[in-house]
């Protein structure tokens, strides 16, 4: 079966989704669609993603959308370890919480298209951008390091001791926390989760500075 990744190296989003199939193990393809250079926007890809952003995964016959969405359906899709959600409602309840606070409260304040807006029509300097950015990330963390360090369920990595789908979205939001110099020493639960990712071949594939189109 076919199956490719239409994503960009330095997209949090398709960042996930590289994490996900490489620990499923899922070969792929991948496709390199330049957000800087307005590539979401072109017609072939709308056809593909009419919202304009990155990631879709051709998967067979399916075109897939939204990394929460693929990033789940890869789990129904094919359900052998390593699965990305615990068992039992609750634990899996917390699971996507975590994940939601990244990839729903943090990752869309910061995305491309809202620092373009802040920056042009709004007309915010580099200064107040990069003040914009580093705030919305040290809130959406300071939550996210008490829901971690608060928490028994916590282990090695988000929920337990093997990675899943909160740590799968934790690592590309770490990474770009850095893109602007941010300390991140007060999250120590977050800085040993992504540590400990970070030694696993499945994380250090998927990095940016891995990928074809890397600059
Ligand atoms: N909720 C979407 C967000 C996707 C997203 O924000 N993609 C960004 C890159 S990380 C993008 O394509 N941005 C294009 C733009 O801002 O013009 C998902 O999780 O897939």
């Amino acid at each position: 079966m076919t199956r490719v990744l239409h994503g960009y190296f330095r997209s949090s989003a398709a960042y996930r989704v590289r994490i996900a199939l490489n620990l499923k193990g899922l070969e792929h393809d991948q496709v390199s669609v330049h957000l800087r250079k307005g590539e979401q926007r072109a017609a072939a890809f709308l056809a593909l993603n009419p919202q304009g952003m990155v990631p879709a995964l051709a998967d067979g016959d399916a075109m897939l959308t939204q990394s929460p969405a693929i990033l789940e359906y890869l789990d129904e899709a094919y359900p052998e370890t390593p699965r990305l959600l615990p068992d039992g409602p609750v634990d899996r309840a917390r699971v996507r919480a975590l994940a939601a606070a990244v990839a729903c409260d943090i990752h869309p304040l910061n995305n491309l298209r809202v620092l373009k807006y802040i920056q042009g029509p709004l007309g915010c300097t580099q200064e107040a951008m990069i003040a914009w950015y580093n705030h919305w990330i040290v809130e959406g963390f300071m939550a996210l390091e008490a829901m971690l360090a608060g928490d028994s369920r916590t282990g090695r990595f988000c929920h337990g001791d093997s990675p899943g789908l909160a740590d799968i979205c934790l690592v590309p939001q770490v990474f770009n926390s850095a893109r602007h110099a941010l300390d991140l020493a007060p999250y120590p639960t977050i800085l040993r989760i992504a540590e400990a990712c970070g030694e696993l071949e499945a994380f250090q594939t998927a990095h940016p500075s891995r990928q074809p189109d890397s600059e």
